[in-house]
């Protein structure tokens, strides 16, 4: 068998960063507060031991928004993409990227949220950017709501609990959608839309100690969850009827369960992780609630208010292309007590004895990704998007200033040629958009030195250094699988 694997001509080779931790610039051209901006972390004991800061409760808030620094707010900073935009746009074209997947800060257009009139320093920076990303060949891929939303809507309203949030989204996607019709033709509505589960504040501006009782949050939580499946639905519609030929996805984050025996009882219970992570993509995709959730639901006491016209609007707008993230696999078992966990990071779980663990333990696992593609295809029959893969690890600057990430180049290898197996299959794939394509801050440790780029920032955890770019040498290997369109 031949072992060159050549991909689908027009197949989106790219990269990916999110504004909320590439831009920086949280405090200029008229921004307003964002969530993103509350984000800090506590330093422990050294390297890799920067606990995340959660902000949980208002107190945590007041303070974060009193403080006018960016000091211990790294997300605050980013990597000056705001004002370095051009240059690393160069090295992006230099590598030969067909597409750049970003997202717009809602802070910038809707400083608030919830202004009847947009920001114009905010959307003339898009316009700018948009620009430059054209005029270099590269395809802008935009996502509406990464991890971030205006701090005002979360303390007048309760974040996305809030009906009328929808609205100011809406309102918000209109905007961009106007302003930004003849320069992206590919929209993504929530990243990572189930993350709510797992990070209410970050991807719902919710503030758990507001609720007290866990079972509160949750309620809230889904309730949150369903206000974004109808915003979702809109932007779909919207997006439609404004920019003709446009394609807007949806966007999960893939959390596939291997069972830990062949016990039937442990098959159930990956089985079940597994269903619940598809919950997601079946109300944006199939447009239902699935009767699995219903269950549980009703098992939890949790009722959903809906609005009239919001169970046709999920089944009518539903999304073209399902975009995902990948970056490893885990383990379920019916009784988890007394196995070996996967410590040290934020994923967790059953250890896999089959998987090398990344420096922060995440499971290395490129099969997972083919079986993720092959479960979701399967299911859905639309086109997939990889829109999230890659490693995060400590780099090395050598003298010369060479860094050398071999490390990196084998995890996005192996992961590539299974994207290529899933294409064997039969699976329609838009592009690859590999994560964090240029070093910026870790969203889960807001970390600068969990590096996932394949060109370089030089800085460091507590904001130091020139922010000069250098090249890895998974740069030039990604150059190559871009110009031989495959490995
Ligand atoms: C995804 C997010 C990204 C990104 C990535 C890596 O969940 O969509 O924003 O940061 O994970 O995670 P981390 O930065 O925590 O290593």
């Amino acid at each position: 068998m031949s072992t060159q694997r050549i991909f689908p001509d027009g197949f989106l080779w790219g990269g990916a960063i999110a504004a909320n931790q590439a831009e920086g610039a949280w405090n200029v051209d008229g921004k307003g507060l964002s969530t993103a901006d509350m984000a800090t972390y506590k330093r422990n004991l050294g390297k890799g031991d920067y606990k995340k800061h959660n902000a949980v409760s208002d107190e945590q808030l007041k303070k974060a928004m009193e403080d006018k620094s960016d000091q211990d707010y790294p997300k605050r900073r980013g990597i000056d993409f705001y004002h370095r935009y051009p240059e690393d746009l160069a090295y992006m074209q230099e590598m030969g990227l067909r597409t750049l997947r970003l997202s717009i800060a809602w802070t910038r257009i809707y400083p608030n949220g919830d202004e009847a009139v947009p920001n114009e320093a905010g959307l003339a920076f898009y316009d700018r950017l948009f620009d430059e990303m054209l005029g270099r060949g590269i395809e802008p891929l935009v996502t509406l709501s990464h991890y971030e939303m205006p701090m005002h809507l979360v303390n007048q309203y309760g974040g996305w609990t809030s009906r009328e949030v929808v609205d100011f989204f809406v309102r918000y996607c209109t905007t961009v959608f106007n302003r930004y019709k003849n320069k992206v033709k590919y929209w993504i509505t929530f990243n990572e839309i189930d993350g709510i589960v797992r990070h209410p504040f970050t991807n719902g501006g919710i503030v758990p100690d507001r609720f007290g009782e866990a079972e509160q949050v949750e309620q809230a939580v889904y309730q949150a969850l369903h206000h974004q499946f109808v915003a979702s639905a809109l932007a779909v519609k919207l997006c439609h009827e404004i920019i003709p030929g446009a394609q807007i996805g949806c966007m999960l984050t893939s959390l596939l369960h291997y069972p830990h025996t062949c016990n039937p009882q442990d098959v159930l219970a990956a089985h079940k992780n597994n269903e619940f992570n598809l919950f997601f993509t079946d109300v944006q995709v199939r447009g239902i609630y699935p009767g699995y959730i219903q269950r549980f639901f009703k098992d939890k006491g949790i009722e959903i208010a809906k609005a009239e016209g919001d169970d046709q609007a999920l089944r009518k707008h539903t999304a073209d292309f399902i975009s995902f993230s990948y970056y490893n696999s885990f383990v379920a078992s019916a009784e988890s007590e007394g196995l070996e966990k996967v410590s040290g990071n934020t994923m967790g779980g059953i250890k896999n004895p089959h998987l090398p663990l990344s420096e922060w333990g995440w499971q290395i696992d490129p099969i997972g990704l083919r079986l993720t593609m092959s479960n979701l295809y399967n299911r859905y029959q639309i086109p997939l998007y990889v829109v999230e893969n890659g490693l995060g690890a400590y780099d090395k600057v050598e003298e010369d200033g060479a860094i050398h990430d071999p490390y990196r180049i084998d995890y996005l290898r192996s992961h590539i040629e299974q994207i290529h197996e899933a294409i064997l299959d039969g699976v329609e794939v838009i592009g690859y958009t590999a994560w964090g394509i240029i070093d910026l801050i870790s969203y889960s440790s807001s970390e600068m030195e969990k590096r996932y780029g394949l060109i370089h920032v030089d800085q460091d955890n507590d904001g130091n250094g020139t922010l000069e770019r250098r090249r890895k040498d998974s740069f030039y290997w990604y150059k190559d699988v871009i110009r031989n369109n495959g490995l």
